[in-house]
């Protein structure tokens, strides 16, 4: 199915344009000091990169409301970030600190923030599906016209949860808005060795689910399609299926030799990378100056030391509370 032109499609105004602008480097200068501080052994255990991904959570999320919920993957700083949980919490829970929004049990690939309705954070491939299923089916009985974004990478279409969540999200019309992100490569396993059918929108359509391939390295054409995707979501259609054609820059995690991609390749995509697609369009029109965008780095690199500030000097759980939260503890009333 195409995606039609109609009001949703954002207007390149400069001051949304420059809220995009400032949450992908968000992003990627708050991963890119993740890596320093993994290379330092600041941040232990794994660490997936979004580097090269930004314009996928950044154009998708702008369609969501403060009420809706977001289900994630491992690779998920960047939608914690923009969710709005704060650089400070995020990096404490890099750090293993009792600061840090899952308490520092989670670690990278476990962020999760109840007021912010970011449910995660997932090191199961495919796992959040489920979870953002059944999500939305609270809200369509409880007749809350919220929708809950699920996030999930190409290789998560080969288990088995996305055949089940996509058939009862379809058969029982949920508000999930299933956003693929279809970076070619689930680990070193591109898609075509993994998938007999590598068109996913297909995949999705078999379940009677709207779905469209969108230019995920075009921030401006996430952000349209997400809009147009949530209309439908949130009016009550059931279901719909974005698939972000996208790609990542670094590693898939910290320990891979990248084997099995060309450097060629990766050349290849840097040369769309959204970030400074995005500042050259806003320069061409005049619309950003080398001052403005200084003073947006200068910003970010503060909010970035902060962050870092914050998780050195934050604490150890200590030992006597780690069998804390195990269990749901009993009601005080
Ligand atoms: C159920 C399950 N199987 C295997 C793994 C190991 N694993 C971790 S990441 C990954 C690749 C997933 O690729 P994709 O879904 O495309 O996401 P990407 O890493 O590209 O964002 C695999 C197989 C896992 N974490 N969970
Ligand atoms: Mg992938």
């Amino acid at each position: 199915m195409a995606l039609q032109n109609d009001m949703t499609q954002p207007i390149l105004d400069r001051d949304h344009a420059m809220i995009l602008l400032r949450e992908m480097l968000r992003i990627r200068r708050f991963e890119e000091k993740c890596a320093e501080l993994y290379s330092a052994a600041k941040i232990r255990g794994f660490l997936h990169l979004y580097i090269g991904e930004e314009a996928v959570a950044v154009g998708a999320m702008q369609a969501l409301e403060k009420d809706d919920a977001i289900v994630a993957t491992y690779r998920e700083h960047g939608h914690a970030l923009i969710r709005g949980v704060s650089a400070r919490s995020i990096m404490a829970e890099m750090y293993g600190k009792q600061e840090g929004c899952s308490h520092g049990r989670g670690g990278s690939m476990h962020l999760f923030d109840a007021a912010t309705r970011f449910y995660g954070g997932n090191a199961i491939v495919g796992g959040g599906r489920p979870v953002a299923v059944g999500l939305a089916l609270a809200d369509k009985l409880q007749g809350r016209k919220r929708v809950t974004a699920c996030f999930f990478g190409e290789g998560a279409v080969a288990e088995g949860e996305f055949h089940e969540s996509m058939n009862l999200a379809a058969l029982w019309k949920l508000p999930v808005l299933f956003c693929c992100e279809n970076n070619l490569y689930a680990m070193g396993t591109a898609l075509k060795r993994s998938e007999s059918e590598i068109d996913l929108c297909l995949k999705a359509s078999s379940y009677e689910i709207p779905a469209w391939p969108i230019d995920g390295m075009d921030v401006l054409a996430c952000e349209a399609a997400a809009l147009q995707a949530c209309l439908a979501v949130r009016s009550g259609g059931g279901p719909c299926f974005l698939e972000f054609r996208t790609y990542r820059f670094r590693a898939h995690s910290m320990f891979d030799p990248q084997l099995y991609r060309e450097k060629q390749e990766v050349e290849e995509w840097k040369k769309r990378d959204s970030i400074a697609a995005l500042q050259k369009r806003l320069h061409e029109r005049e619309l950003l100056t080398e001052a403005e965008l200084k003073q947006l780095e200068d910003e970010i690199a503060a909010e970035i030391d902060d962050a870092v500030a914050f998780a050195e000097s934050g604490t150890w759980e200590p030992i006597e509370q780690l069998t804390r939260f195990v269990y749901s503890e009993p009601s005080r009333t």
